[in-house]
């Protein structure tokens, strides 16, 4: 049986690739801050699909605390196939020059420091074995910048960049490394930008049908279900009425 280790997993993307890995035979290890969370999600799974689950309850943030964790993982958890680094977030809306520092310090720990911890205490093993996938959750926002997105754009211009660099680093190895893009998902990442504005976080969504967690779920396992020879470098997937991270048609 396959294992799967998702971060971020409580809601969002991260819940739908839960889901959809579960749905398709592989045990997980689910980590998120919120035990309550993950309790109903892996029970729900049970259930639903007979899933058997790991919970690492931690903040991403807490690099100590990620390599105990993972350190010590039961005996039969050890074995990762696939990595997805999904544990990330936009805060705040502003000109570079005008930004919130705090907000700037979490998304920068987040969707760069934390995901490279997790990435330096997984694949390692991953080398040993001789297999594994890593999965990034990047963003059409890497590929260029939009206004008052700068810090966030940066953010996942890095996610990009570093699984480029991972890849090229594994590159004598079995393993694959892939860096999926949404473009305009409708899951809780503009209410969290918005800091609890449900309002304007609506506004994002209007008048276009966005994506959502579960297609993303889809080019996640997409990607990790491909025959061993075959390495999704990028997907990039929008919404059908949006061209660009800037560029979208609203009815
Ligand atoms: C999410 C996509 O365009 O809302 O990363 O920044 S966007």
């Amino acid at each position: 049986m396959k294992t799967v280790f998702i971060t971020g997993a409580s809601s969002g993307i991260g819940m739908a690739c839960a889901r959809k890995f579960a749905a398709n035979g592989y045990r997980l290890i689910l980590n998120a801050r919120r035990k309550e969370k993950l309790e109903e999600l892996s029970e729900c799974l049970k259930k639903e699909y007979n899933t058997e689950s790991l919970l690492l309850v931690f903040d991403v943030r807490e690099r100590e605390e990620a390599k105990r964790q993972i350190e010590n993982l039961p005996q039969e958890w050890n074995d990762i196939d696939v990595l997805v680094n999904n544990a990330g977030l936009a805060l705040g809306l502003e000109k570079e020059y005008e930004g919130d520092f705090a907000d700037w310090d979490t998304m920068i720990d987040t969707n760069i420091k934390a995901l490279l911890s997790i990435t330096r205490f997984v694949v390692p093993a991953m080398v040993k074995r001789g297999k594994g996938h890593i999965i990034n959750i990047g963003s059409v926002a890497g590929d260029a910048a939009y206004a008052n997105g700068a810090v966030y754009c940066a953010t996942k211009a890095a996610v990009k960049t570093l699984s480029d660099g991972l890849r090229i680093d594994l590159a004598d190895t079995p393993l694959r490394v892939t860096n999926i893009k949404p473009g305009l998902v409708e899951t809780n990442f503009s209410v969290t930008r918005f800091h609890g504005d449900q309002q304007r976080a609506d506004n994002v969504y209007k008048g276009i049908k966005p994506l959502t967690g579960d297609d993303i779920a889809d080019c996640v396992y997409f990607a990790a279900s491909a025959p061993a020879h075959v390495q999704i470098a990028e997907i990039l997937v929008l919404a059908t009425h949006q061209a660009s991270g800037t560029i979208v048609y609203r009815e």
